[in-house]
């Protein structure tokens, strides 16, 4: 049998995609100089896919980093393949390319290499902002902002603290996407967060141009997304794993009491019997059942640690032993999401 897994899998687009993934986003306390060391490090460490988002704050250091690394030679920019993503107060397609823009600006890139929508659900920005996106508006103009920057509340709320909704249909800000990749300014695009019905929606588009390249989705031994797996497989569509490792309690979205992936038993002995880590174990489970997987982490040994999940493999039984351990169980649900109409968790799959 060959254990092999490859170092990158070619999407359905024709470009390819490095299998193992460097995760950006830290909790809102960790220092933004942080992401621009740990990156830096990575690549050192032959890590070529970043994965972040407008949403995450940390582009500008992102930006830095990957540029400090082709200035001293270690890489090629397309050695590189940088994810980012349109956040949800973006959604609408008039937008999608602001966002985008706005990212490679903060990056100092002229291209991402995937482009994914973050999340089906949109919020509203306040109708002030949208207004001030419009470059033809002369607010836009502005060298000064008078209150915030345009679009930059990620969260809009309203008077009462709730966060507010808006409804676009996912096929208008498919096609905005798809003008991204004609612009050049992406290379492949995709999605994230979509349940199979939101993926068919797209799929089933009259006139669709790209098929979305990947679906990144949270996937872990305690919901290892069997069922999603096995469509996104039939339809050449990239899985890939965030909180492969569990992720961070600390993070503001994650599940505070929810049990810990890396001290679990039974992923402790396959660990023991490897002679590997549990991070290793858990990141080259999904590696071997076909899965692009992310991991964060800041600290030069764990980023060593992860890249090492190359260098071994788990035996037909082990994988049968790991599979066991799904349980259906989050890290990433908020109650507050759960009345959008694209609420994406209340499918099967
Ligand atoms: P994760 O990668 O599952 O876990 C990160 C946590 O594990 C950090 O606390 C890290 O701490 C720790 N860690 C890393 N390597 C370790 C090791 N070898 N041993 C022990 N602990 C280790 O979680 P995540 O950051 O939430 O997800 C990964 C990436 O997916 C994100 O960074 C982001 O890029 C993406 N993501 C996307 C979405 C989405 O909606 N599309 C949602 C969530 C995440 P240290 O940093 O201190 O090492
Ligand atoms: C479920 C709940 C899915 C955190 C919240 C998506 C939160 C996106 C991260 C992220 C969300 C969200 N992250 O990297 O830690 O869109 O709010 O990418 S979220």
């Amino acid at each position: 049998m060959n254990y092999n897994v490859p170092l990158s899998v070619k999407l359905n687009d024709g470009h390819f995609m490095p299998t193992l993934g460097l995760g950006t986003s830290a909790p809102i306390k960790v220092a933004k100089s942080k992401v621009e060391e740990a990156i830096q490090i990575a690549v050192d460490v032959r890590y070529r896919h970043i994965d972040s988002a407008y949403m995450y704050l940390n582009e500008e250091e992102i930006g830095r980093a990957i540029r400090k690394k082709i200035a001293n030679g270690t890489v090629r920019r397309e050695d590189i393949f940088y994810t980012s993503k349109v956040w949800s107060t973006f959604s609408r397609p008039e937008l999608v390319q602001t966002c985008l823009e706005r990212s490679l600006k903060k990056l100092q890139l002229s291209y991402v290499d995937l482009y994914l929508i973050h999340c089906p659900m949109s919020f509203k920005v306040s109708r002030l902002q949208t207004a001030w996106l419009r470059p033809d508006r002369a607010l836009y103009k502005l060298p000064f902002s008078p209150v915030f920057q345009p679009g930059e509340e990620i969260f809009p709320k309203d008077t009462h603290g709730k966060i507010i909704f808006d409804t676009v249909d996912l096929c208008s800000t498919w096609e905005a996407m798809e003008k991204c990749k004609d612009a050049g300014l992406a290379k492949s695009i995709g999605v994230s967060n979509f349940n199979r019905r939101q993926l068919e929606k797209i799929l089933n588009k009259p006139g669709l141009k790209y098929k979305p390249v990947c679906n990144q989705v949270e996937c872990h031994l305690y919901h290892n997304q069997s069922k999603l797996l096995e469509f996104c497989k039939s339809k050449d569509i990239v899985l890939s794993a965030y909180a492969a490792l569990g992720s961070d309690p600390a993070k503001e979205w994650r599940n505070k009491n929810s049990p810990v992936i890396l001290e679990d038993p039974v992923l402790n002995v396959v660990a023991e019997k490897h002679g590997q880590t549990p991070a290793q174990v858990a990141l080259r489970y999904q590696l071997q059942r076909g899965v692009v997987v992310l991991a964060k982490s800041f600290r030069e040994k764990r980023i060593k640690e992860n890249f090492q999940a190359f260098d071994f493999h788990l035996t037909p039984e082990d994988m049968k032993t790991l599979d066991g351990l799904n349980r259906n169980m989050r890290y990433f649900e908020d109650a507050e999401f759960a009345n959008h109409p694209e609420y994406p968790f209340l499918d099967e799959y």
